[in-house]
């Protein structure tokens, strides 16, 4: 195995790649009868069905499914967790999609519309705690008037600033909205991105792929295939991406095992995503509020099933933000095997009404995992382990 010494002030990155082995020390136990041919399956490493995954959605036997998730998590990752050190920078709010999901959208000068001068932006990435940062996570708005060579500008400044970080930046729907604006394809697009700095891409954007469910909550973005189109042009020209799914507005169980399905069939095709990443609808200042928020139960069975469905993803994060800490710990028993980084600012889900923090040491982070009972890994975005020094971070590459 080689190391990338980095040397930085503050603090750092190492290794050690997963062993697989189950862990699992108590025998798996369900009054849903329905679950044992499921079980069967998942323990010869059969794929699970459309129907299959119906099934996990609907029985009550969340311990059930639990422990089938957790059979398969510790299979692939034995007891090891991931986190990084990162920090979310979002550029603009300005948007031109009116998504009925979002709440941290608004029209060019409105009232909480901003957008960022590239200087701006990049003393933001500057800013926040004093671990060394591996990841910017980039993301924002679809801003009507902001030129393609503005996010150009903004990633290739940041590489130059700060080039031992991995820049995750712009959803599909953004790299989908800059395209059609700067006239270019979108493979034209995304190699501009890449040329620029862009290391991989975000999961942000999926939603719900379904059509009819996309209609009420997001009209103005692309549809579902071009989400899926956008992706796999990405991962051809070698960037790899997340995929994410948005869950617990006016979608059913059909419409997420269509999502997952379809997740999991571009991935036997391209192989280009890391994580899935279930994210819980927050409801607060969206034309959605009248809506319940998901409950405990409903996000601990979507990581499980996530886990269970979708095998070919390497990891399933249960992000801290989204599922609050304690959700996202105890979702590393249920099937998570990740519950993403420090972040620092976070602007999303606080917008609509989440009532976590900004952002989590890195102390923080390896406590949860530890209470957990398994082991924290510090990773990178490519989920290289990360060792740290005083004065340095290494990555093994
Ligand atoms: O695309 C917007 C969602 C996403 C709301 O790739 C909302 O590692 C809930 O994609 N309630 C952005 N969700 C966040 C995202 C993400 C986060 C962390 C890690 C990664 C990764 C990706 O948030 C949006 C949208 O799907 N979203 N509004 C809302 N009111």
């Amino acid at each position: 195995m080689t190391t990338l010494l980095v040397e930085f002030r503050g603090w750092v990155i190492i290794e050690q790649m997963p062993n697989a082995h189950p862990f699992q020390t108590h025998p798996f136990q369900t009054d849903d009868p329905r679950l044992i041919p499921i079980k069967d399956k998942v323990l010869a490493g059969e794929r699970l069905t459309e129907a299959d995954a119906l099934v996990l959605y609907g029985t009550g036997d969340i311990l059930a499914v639990g422990w089938l998730a957790n059979w398969v998590r510790e299979r692939m990752h034995g007891d090891k967790a991931y986190f990084n050190v990162n920090r979310h920078i979002n550029p603009t709010n300005v948007c031109v999609a009116a998504c009925r999901l979002c709440a941290f959208g608004r029209k060019k000068d409105t009232p909480g519309a901003y957008t960022m001068a590239l200087e701006e932006a990049f003393q933001t990435a500057a800013s926040g705690y004093t671990e060394a940062v591996t990841e910017f996570h980039i993301v924002g708005g679809l801003h009507p008037d902001l030129p393609f060579q503005y996010f150009l500008d903004l990633v290739s400044g940041l590489k130059e600033r700060f080039p031992q970080v991995h820049m995750k930046a712009f959803t599909m729907v953004e790299v989908a909205y800059l395209a059609k604006r700067s006239k270019l394809t979108i493979r034209e697009t995304l190699v501009k991105m890449k040329e620029a700095g862009v290391d991989s891409l975000p999961g942000g954007g999926a939603e719900i792929f379904s059509d009819r469910v996309r209609h009420i909550i997001c009209d103005h973005k692309i549809d579902g295939d071009q989400w899926l189109d956008t992706a796999r042009l990405a991962h051809q020209i070698g960037l790899k991406s997340n995929a994410t799914m948005l869950y617990g507005h006016i979608e059913d169980d059909e419409d997420r095992v269509d999502h997952l399905l379809k997740l999991r069939a571009l991935q036997d095709e391209t192989g280009g995503f890391q994580t899935f990443i279930p994210l819980a609808f927050h409801p607060a200042n969206t034309p959605l509020q009248h809506l319940f928020t998901t409950t405990g139960m409903d996000d601990i069975k979507q990581i499980a099933v996530s886990r269970l469905v979708l095998d070919n993803f390497p990891h399933i994060k249960s992000y801290w933000q989204m599922m609050t800490p304690k959700i996202a710990q105890i979702s590393l028993r249920f099937g998570a095997d990740d519950i993403d980084g420090t972040v620092v600012e976070e602007k999303i889900y606080h917008d609509a009404g989440a009532t976590t923090p900004q952002g989590l040491r890195r102390h923080d982070l390896v406590r949860l995992i530890q209470e957990a009972g398994r082991e924290p890994i510090e990773r990178d975005t490519l989920y290289r382990p990360v060792t740290r020094t005083e004065t340095s971070f290494t990555v093994s590459v």
